[in-house]
This record gives C-alpha cells, structure tokens and sequence, in this order.
C-alpha cells in the first residue's frame, strides 16, 4: 500500500540483478532480514526478454523487487556505446516495471544514479533539480533512461496505486565492481592501475581527464544498507537522494588510492580523456532527516575495497 511502512519479514524479495555490484550488495545486506531472497541468473532469465521477464515474476511471485539490474559503465563506456545504455536500461526496466504492474507485485524500488540531473545543477543537487537543464553529454543517454525509469515508477503510482519507489545512489565502489579499464568506473579504475604501477614497479599513475572534476563516493555496503531502509520506509512519488557527503577530486582521489595501494603518488594525467561532469554532489538531506546515515568512510571503504581487490588476484 502506498504511504505505508513495508516489512521485510516473511517476504519474498527478488534482487533482480543480484550478480552484479549493487546487487551483491543487496543479497548479502537482506542475509540479515527475515526473509527469502530470490536471485536468476543471467543464464536462466535474460532481463531483455519481456515475456520471459513476465513468465518469471508470475512463478516467483515476489512481493518486492529490488531493480538493481542496468547497463552500466563509466565515463568512456558510456560516452562510446550510448545506444546500448540507452536501448538496455530502458529494456530491462520497462520489462520488470511492467511485470511487476501486471502481476501485482506490492512493493519496486528502482534505482537510478546521480547522472540524472543537469550537468550545472546547483550544489549540493536536490531532487527537484530533475529537468531542470541540459544533462551532462558523455552519459545523457544512461541518464535519460534511468530519467524514464523514474517517471515510469511515477505514472504507475499515479494511475494505479502502486507502491514503486526510486532512490539515486552516487558514485559507487566495492566488492563485485568491475576492473576492466575501458569500461569501469573511476574507483575501480585507479585501485587495478595502481596495483599494476606497484606489481610491475611502474614509476606513475595513469589518471583521466584534468584531475580537477569532483565526485561524491560511497561504498556499495552502505548504498545497500540505505536501499534496504528505503524499502522498508519509504514511500513517495518523488524519487530519493542517496550520497555520502564525501567529496573529492579525482586527483586527490588518485592520491588516496597510491597511500592506500602503498605507491609514490607520482600522477600522469590523460588529457586526451574527458572529465564529465565538473561536479555531482547530491543533497541527501531528504533521506538523513529519516534517520538513515552512512556507516564507511572513504578512507576505510577504499582500504577495504584494495583488500578485496588485491584477495582475488
Ligand atoms: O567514474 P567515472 O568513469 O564516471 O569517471 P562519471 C569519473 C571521473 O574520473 C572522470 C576520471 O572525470 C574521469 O575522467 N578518471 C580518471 C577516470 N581516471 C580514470 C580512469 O582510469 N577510469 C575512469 N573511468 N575514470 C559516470 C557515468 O560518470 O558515473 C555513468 O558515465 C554513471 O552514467 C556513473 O552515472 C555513476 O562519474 O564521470
């Protein structure tokens, strides 16, 4: 019901998207709920197939969807393949939503990224900043889809009373990230070069664009923890904010990662790469005055992200 509180106990909750980073997340997060966790994997449901997507909410009859399923990637990626973040993300999400109205699933939460909001919104980026400016141009594609997520999740709450949520986490890092260097996010990126810069005793760090763009970062335990507390808590039309607070540029970002990875900080910057977006800070104020804050550090988060990272080479 909308308005209401929703509790997790004695539900069936599908993490849909559960082999990914956020997803992971989540799997392990609702290990501590009283509750019985559904995942598919990619080899039994493809999430681009709408009557397969059906076919499964149907059987499975959740009472929660937890839509941490995307196409995702950083700045190069999504700047180099914008129609398949554009075509993918609006696939998967409209397959789920809809099965989701169709089947009379009680409770969707959505998630977006703070890619949604004009490239110079003001900062810190409320919510109502959505469609207010030109989006930023290396993700707009990403971020007018996830932007039709959001509204979609609106239309069917509007129209048809259905308890569907959207929340829009910030940068995320952690276990499950991806490494690959032409298509990882920035965390990510920086933690496998600068392992490789001490493995092979490489005399720099390679770092993208000037260095001089900020980004707000979080670890996905935390984004997991706040996405579990918005499901149970939260239920309103407008989309929510979540971010850390924790702002920095990507140079002393870099910087962090070489003390971090046990380096010289010597950085050589890439100019020929973009920076995207000057700036992204979310105001998280809508879900602090809740009473849900972030519990990891972007020192302890990222020392324990390079732990993870260096275990399973
Ligand atoms: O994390 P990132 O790829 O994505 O890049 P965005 C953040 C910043 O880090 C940019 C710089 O200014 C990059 O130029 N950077 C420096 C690097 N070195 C590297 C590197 O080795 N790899 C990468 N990837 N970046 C993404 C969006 O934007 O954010 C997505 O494209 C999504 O749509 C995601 O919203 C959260 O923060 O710029």
């Amino acid at each position: 019901m909308i308005g209401q509180t929703f509790e997790l106990q004695g539900k069936k909750i599908w993490v849909c998207g559960d082999r990914g980073m956020v997803g992971s997340a989540l799997v392990r997060r609702l290990a501590t709920e009283r509750c019985e966790i559904i995942t598919a994997p990619r080899s039994a449901l493809d999430l681009l197939d709408a009557e397969a997507v059906d076919k499964f909410v149907q059987k499975a009859s959740p009472d929660l969807i937890l839509l941490a399923a995307a196409k995702v990637g950083g700045i190069l990626a999504n700047n180099s393949f914008p129609a398949d973040f554009f075509q993918q993300n609006l696939d998967i999400q409209n397959n789920v939503i809809k099965s989701a109205f169709k089947n009379k699933v009680s409770k969707l939460v959505f998630l977006g990224s703070s890619c949604i909001y004009p490239k110079l919104a003001p900062q810190p980026i409320r919510e109502d900043a959505l469609l207010t400016g030109p989006l930023e141009p290396t993700n707009e594609w990403y971020a007018i889809a996830k932007i039709a997520g959001i509204r979609q999740c609106e239309a069917y709450r509007r129209q048809f009373k259905c308890d569907f949520i959207s929340c829009m986490p910030t940068n995320l890092y952690g276990p499950n990230d991806n490494f690959d260097l032409e298509t990882s996010h920035v965390l990510a990126a920086l933690i496998a070069k600068a392992h490789k810069v001490k493995s092979q005793r490489l005399d720099s760090l390679e770092v993208w664009g000037t260095g001089t763009p900020l980004r707000e970062f979080m670890h996905v335990d935390d984004c997991a923890d706040a996405i579990v507390f918005l499901a149970k808590n939260y239920s309103d039309a407008l989309h929510i904010n979540v971010g850390s607070g924790e702002e920095v540029s990507i140079a002393d970002l870099a910087r962090l990662v070489c003390e971090v990875v046990g380096i010289s900080d010597r950085l050589r910057f890439d100019s020929s790469k973009p920076d995207g977006s000057p700036r992204k800070l979310m105001d998280s104020t809508r879900l602090s005055s809740m009473g849900w804050s972030p519990r990891i550090s972007l020192n302890d988060g990222l020392r324990a992200f390079y732990d993870w990272y260096a275990s399973c080479r």
